[in-house]
């Protein structure tokens, strides 16, 4: 399975996130965050599973940048723990946890690994959610300034940055639905954090450029919506659903306004929204990270039954991740050309920033992982990708999600999406047969 060749320059990469493997939660001087909170809460995380010691990443990451030279990547995407920087959401910084991120980033610049940490992927501090967590305006100021002390210690060297992970998940499960923390179910009333998370994104754009940013990102899960017939209802509802999964928060950032939401009775100008909020919500940034698993299948629903004006549906008739999720590699072609009809020149380049499977791997009797479905499944992505922009879609860089095998929120440590094997008893790590593929893939790219 020999990948198409891709223009020179283009990135290659993994990501994680620090929750996901960092550990060492009370080490250094870190706070609490609302997902120590939530995972200590019984009945919240599959088999009560925590983050406590993750993947350990917080002792163990020579060993992990080392694993990430030798698959021969050139960027590697983290999260900054917000609760490591400020325990307590707002005051002093603290010195030990920027010391974490400032050696990391000396080892990966070591590399020659080009260091691309996100500022907020979840783990808001517990302090700032006893304020009201995203539903409060200030949280927005108080995460520019917590940005402002990271880049002030590490915008020597980091030139590259990405503001927030998938706001729209973090607003969805974490605030709407309550399956992710902080656990709030506020349903449609979960707005005003979806618009905070925004403004704390257009504030943090200009902190970031003053101390020397030459990139700044945010990284939008996005799916391609497909009604489940031609039927009216159905195709209404589906662009209802595009509208809140994809344009809520790709609108205000690329086009300085917000979808119209009213078909759901929501109105055009809620109080939430600022004079002047829209003008910093889209101050302009260098590229659009996007985050893509799957399409998304809906139909028309009864809103008074279910709450929701849309109805998911399965996609049948293709291959599942061990999540249950369908694989569509052309969904991402799919997507990425409809984001350029879009969008048309008010679309950035794009960096695929996250990409990738959960698989039920488990060591062979040569003790080696054959995660074959990885395999096809990022070979089939990768190919997809490169077919966007055979259609004229400006894509920069591909970083597969993830690294290693780590604490999928919700889910525990039950869903593995890692090139390496964790072994969550004795934290060995094992790079499994899609690591030495991606490796082979990456040498290729590179012979010239
Ligand atoms: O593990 C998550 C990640 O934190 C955000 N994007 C989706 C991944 C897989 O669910």
């Amino acid at each position: 399975m020999v990948l198409p060749q891709f223009p020179a320059g283009f990135r290659w990469g993994v990501s994680t996130a620090a929750y996901q493997i960092e550990g060492a939660v009370h080490e250094d001087g870190r706070g609490p965050s609302i997902w120590d909170t939530f995972a200590h809460t019984e009945g919240r995380v599959k088999n009560g599973d925590t983050g406590d010691v993750a993947c350990d990443h917080y002792h163990r990451w020579p060993e992990d940048v080392a694993l990430m030279a030798e698959l021969g990547i050139d960027t590697y995407r983290f999260s900054i723990a917000w609760p490591r920087i400020r325990p307590t959401g707002s005051g002093p910084a603290n010195v030990a946890g920027l010391d974490f991120y400032d050696r990391l980033v000396d080892g990966l610049l070591e590399r020659g690994i080009r260091p691309l940490p996100t500022l907020f992927h979840w783990d808001l501090p517990q302090a700032l959610q006893d304020l009201g967590g995203w539903m409060n305006r200030e949280t927005a100021f108080r995460f520019a300034d917590y940005a402002a002390v990271t880049a002030a210690r590490l915008g020597d060297r980091v030139k590259s940055w990405i503001t927030l992970n998938e706001p729209i998940v973090h607003l969805s499960y974490g605030y709407a639905f309550g399956m992710h923390a902080p656990g709030e179910a506020l349903m449609f009333d979960a707005l005003p954090a979806a618009h905070h998370q925004l403004l704390a994104h257009g504030l943090t754009v200009p902190v970031l450029r003053a101390y020397g940013a030459e990139e700044i990102l945010i990284s939008n899960n996005c799916t391609p919506v497909r009604a489940a017939s031609e039927s009216a209802e159905d195709v209404a509802a589906a662009e209802i659903y595009d509208a809140f999964h994809n344009r809520l928060f790709n609108d205000p950032i690329l086009l300085g306004t917000y979808p119209d939401l009213s078909a759901v009775g929501l109105p055009n100008n809620p109080v939430h929204v600022k004079p002047g909020d829209l003008d910093i919500i889209s101050t302009r940034i260098d590229g659009l990270g996007v985050n893509y698993y799957n399409p998304t299948l809906i139909a028309a629903a009864d809103a008074a039954a279910t709450g929701l004006p849309f109805d998911f549906r399965e996609i049948e008739g293709v291959v599942t991740t061990a999540f249950g999720w369908p694989v569509v590699p052309e969904g991402l072609t799919e997507l990425l050309v409809g984001l350029k009809a879009r969008y048309g020149d008010a679309l950035p380049p794009i960096t695929i920033t996250e990409n990738g499977c959960s698989t039920a791997d488990e060591p062979g009797v040569d003790g080696a992982i054959h995660d074959v479905a990885r395999i096809d499944y990022l070979y089939a992505h990768i190919s997809a990708l490169h077919e966007a922009m055979a259609a004229g879609v400006d894509v920069r860089g591909y970083l597969t999600w993830s690294l290693l095998d780590n604490f999928e929120w919700a889910e525990g440590y039950d869903q593995r999406f890692g090139l390496v094997r964790t072994d969550f008893e004795t934290l060995k790590r094992t790079p499994k047969d899609s690591y030495h593929w991606f490796q082979s893939a990456l040498i290729a790219q590179n012979k010239d």
